[in-house]
């Protein structure tokens, strides 16, 4: 799909990436006054990587998310103010308000999960992937993971079993550079994380992952490869974190100029310039608009919601 020269697409792409970065900075704003409780994950600056890749997938495909999956969920499609409820704690949020940040799934959507194990999501993919194969469906999983998921021994597993068995499953590696004060320089011997996709025999490809558009096209062709029985491809999407690891993250390990370089890449910015033949400044301004305004509600509606209340807290802890 052409996501620049399509005014549809466009303004899908656009106001999706607005409503993510609107959407954090509003978590940002509520954990600052102390309004928010347990931790948070912002991925202010890496929009473009769940829109396009999202964007490539249909209604019955899923998703398998990470800690900082806000924008895999709203990409997805998830509901704003139910994903807000549940980082306020609220009985109307996703989980009940138990879960927060990291725990938000939604089923309806196809979204597996959002998960605090660094790398869980990826066994989850190829699980999903095989009871798609099994079942003889023809839906296809993606599953994003950061850069340091790419190291740990649940990764390899997934990734292999989703090879040996020619599972229907996206690899979506967002590489932002560093795994909390880690950066990739000192993690890996390989100059991109896309060639351990050679040791288990499938494709690999490593794509801009502040262009939207770029992210798409990798993503649609190994959707189409995945959907064709031919098995899993590793797509590295390179792109920035902005703001710290979590809220404690004080960014010793990296220079200020580091993230003004990356902040001059912003990928809401570069699209709006790349769109700017087709959407008129107007349109531009009203899928901002529209972004701030669903925001806006969704903070409104989690506010008013009653707050999960402790005497329930053991309920469905066990799933029937
Ligand atoms: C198995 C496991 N090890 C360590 C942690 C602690 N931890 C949480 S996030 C994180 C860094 C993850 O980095 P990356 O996968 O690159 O994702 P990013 O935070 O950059 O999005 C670590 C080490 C964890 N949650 N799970």
């Amino acid at each position: 799909m052409d996501l620049i020269g399509n005014a549809a697409a466009a303004r899908q792409a656009l106001v999706t990436m607005w409503t993510i970065r609107r959407f954090e900075e509003a978590v940002d704003d509520l954990f600052a006054r102390g309004l928010m409780h347990g931790t948070m994950h912002l991925s202010i600056g890496q929009e473009a990587v769940p829109v396009g890749a999202c964007l490539a997938l249909s209604d019955g495909d899923y998703i398998t998310s990470t800690h900082r999956g806000h924008g895999h969920c709203i990409a997805k499609g998830a509901r704003l103010a139910d994903m807000m409820a549940e980082l306020l704690a609220k009985e109307t949020g996703y989980c009940r308000g138990r879960g927060g940040s990291m725990h938000i799934a939604d089923v309806a959507t196809g979204n597996l999960g959002a998960n605090g194990i660094v790398a869980g999501g990826v066994p989850i993919a190829a699980g999903a992937g095989l009871a798609v194969k099994m079942r003889g469906g023809s839906e296809v999983v993606v599953s994003f993971f950061g850069d340091g998921a790419v190291n740990e021994g649940a990764w390899h597993e997934g990734v292999n079993l989703a090879a040996i068995w020619d599972l229907p499953v996206v690899f979506v590696c967002e590489n932002n550079h560093y795994g909390m004060s880690m950066s990739v320089s000192r993690a890996f011997r390989v100059k991109q994380l896309s060639e351990r996709a050679a040791a288990y025999g499938i494709p690999g490809v490593t794509v801009d992952g502040n262009d939207p558009q770029a992210v798409h096209d990798a993503v649609t062709d190994a959707v189409a490869r995945a959907r064709a029985g031919e098995g899993p491809t590793l797509i590295e999407a390179t792109t920035y974190r902005w703001k710290g690891h979590s809220k404690s993250d004080k960014n010793l390990y990296r220079t200020r100029e580091e993230i003004e370089q990356w902040r001059e890449r912003d990928p809401i910015a570069r699209f709006e310039q790349r769109v700017a033949a087709t959407l008129e400044d107007q349109e531009i301004q009203s899928c901002r608009d529209e972004a701030r305004d669903a925001v806006r509600a969704a903070v409104r509606a989690a506010h008013a919601a009653p707050d999960a209340s402790a005497d329930s807290l053991t309920e469905a802890v066990y799933a029937r």
